[in-house]
């Protein structure tokens, strides 16, 4: 990595968004049980107790589960007392916050590939009682489970209050003539995006609470149909930017603390770079701004231009991480098509900014890798693109479709007949979701776009969604490419799809 460039890096600390903090009461108390026709096997019912939790005296052993209604981010406040004249010893509470019920009720051994301190349980001791606590750590949670290890005799939960932040706190009313369904989806999605709407766009305030490009880009979109949070659009631009390796192509996602640092390289993600630019002078008119951040745009091709031999690309696990989705299948034609998409959207940006050489270079570039995958990967017999193995993947299709290697009704033709395709490997999270429905949007087939995010988003609603999540595969609810799905985060920024698209 080069050493950060100072403006940018100075341009990070004079941008820093201020948040805004709001306290919540828990919405109920509620208990967990088995259900195998509940999403992850567990159903959450209401807990009808005699006395209400905060007046209740509990004891060792005693458990309370709140519901607070909807997925916040932010820090907890309790008011504790003890529930006999004086506390003769400290007390100690195991506290668990979590964004799904599983979280909390599976406590078999962990085999996650990350880290297990993703999983947000706290042990806390407080010496003194009564006394006001607030942990000093954030979190993201719908619901909070608390265990009274030990306590001197009895304890009382006086007061409970989770103060939520970010950078912007209403969500803005459903569009008049929308359906229930609709407006659900909506105020789903803007929740997920206000939540992950931290000092940076995150991509999941409970993991990984970093600035993905790949998120942020879909995240920028969607913030410009709603919150119009430019200065922080901008804030992040900086930042990406601020750490450029030694071909100038900038990280896929950086740290916030302990100071700010660059962390894992992507072959895919920089080709949005190209693409957040236009998005941000076309809603901003902001040409300076895209003036200045034009060459560095023009550097995230390098990551990946060596890797094309007359054309058609040759990945290999040397070159690097070509993320697409979180599956596994063969990505070389997914990854031309997101090389393909980024060179359309820089040339676009190049000839609204009066650089025509550059346009014309990127436009000539595009055409012969496009040719070049028509000819190398589309299968005439089967109508689609196929890898010289013979996998047929709906990544590779979306990314043709969204590449412009296919456009308009032939586009709408092709997806039509991947859905036919019953071998196709299917998406597996909402990112590539979204690019589905991208490309239906681009091949001009509104309804199956509509059609679509009912069925997959909506699906996330029916099993209980109030925030979308990281990765949702219908057939298997435990899926986690983490091999744990305690570890996936249940908010997560690549998912606010509805919001943009609606
Ligand atoms: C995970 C996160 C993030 C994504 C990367 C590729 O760590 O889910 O959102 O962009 O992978």
């Amino acid at each position: 990595m080069m050493m950060p460039e100072n403006h940018r890096l100075k341009m990070v600390g004079k941008t820093t968004p201020k948040l805004v903090k709001w306290d919540n009461s828990p919405a109920s108390e509620v208990y967990f049980v088995a259900d195998p026709k509940a999403f992850q096997g567990i159903a959450v019912k209401p807990q009808e107790a005699e006395t209400p939790w905060n007046r209740r005296l509990f004891q060792n052993g005693d458990k309370l589960i709140l519901d607070f209604g909807e997925t916040l981010v932010g820090s907890l406040k309790m008011r504790l007392a003890p529930g006999n004249p004086s506390a003769d010893s400290p007390t100690r509470l195991k506290i668990m916050f979590a964004e799904y019920p599983l979280e909390i009720v599976d406590t078999s051994e962990f085999h996650g590939l990350l880290s297990r301190a993703w999983i947000q349980d706290e042990l806390v001791n407080i010496d003194d009682l009564p006394c006001e606590v607030t942990l000093p750590r954030r979190y993201s949670m719908r619901y909070l489970a608390i265990e009274v290890v030990a306590t001197p005799k009895k304890l009382i939960f006086e007061d409970i209050q989770f103060q939520a932040q970010s950078c912007v706190k209403e969500l803005l009313p459903p569009k008049p003539g929308w359906s229930e369904e609709m407006a659900e989806l909506d105020r789903t999605a803007q929740r997920t995006l206000r939540n992950c709407m931290q000092t940076v766009f995150e991509d999941g305030p409970k993991r990984d609470r970093r600035l993905w490009l790949g998120d942020f880009y879909l995240q920028a979109r969607a913030n410009a149909e709603t919150f119009k949070r430019f200065d922080l659009v901008e804030h992040c631009i900086y930042f990406l930017t601020a750490f450029q390796n030694e071909n100038g192509v900038i990280p896929s996602c950086v740290f916030e603390r302990p100071q700010p640092h660059p962390g894992d390289m992507t072959l895919t993600y920089p080709m949005h770079f190209a693409s957040l630019l236009l998005d941000h002078l076309e809603n901003t008119g902001d040409r300076k701004f895209a003036e200045y951040f034009f060459p560095i745009m023009l550097k995230q091709f390098s990551c990946l231009r060596g890797a094309f031999e007359n054309g058609v690309l040759h990945l290999s696990k040397e070159l690097g991480w070509a993320f697409i989705d979180w599956c596994t299948f063969d990505p070389v034609i997914a990854v031309t098509g997101v090389y393909l998409h980024g060179l359309h959207h820089a040339a676009r940006l190049a000839r609204k900014l009066d650089h025509i050489e550059d346009a014309e270079r990127l436009e000539e570039e595009a055409d012969n890798i496009s040719n070049a995958a028509r000819r190398t990967y589309f299968r005439e017999d089967k109508g689609l693109f196929v890898t010289p193995a013979g996998e047929i993947s709906y990544a590779s299709q979306i990314w043709m479709v969204l590449g412009e290697v296919v456009t308009g009704k032939a586009a709408a033709e092709m997806l039509r007949q991947l859905r036919q395709t019953p071998e196709a490997i299917r998406p597996r999270t909402p990112f590539l979701h979204h690019h589905l429905l991208q490309a239906y949007a681009e091949a001009g087939d509104f309804n199956s776009l509509l059609e679509h995010m009912k069925a997959y988003w909506g699906e996330m609603l029916r099993r209980g969604a109030d925030t979308f999540w990281e990765v949702f595969d219908p057939e298997d609810e435990m899926l986690s490419p983490y091999n744990d799905a305690r570890l996936n985060s249940a908010c997560h920024a690549w998912s606010c799809a509805p919001t943009y698209f609606l």
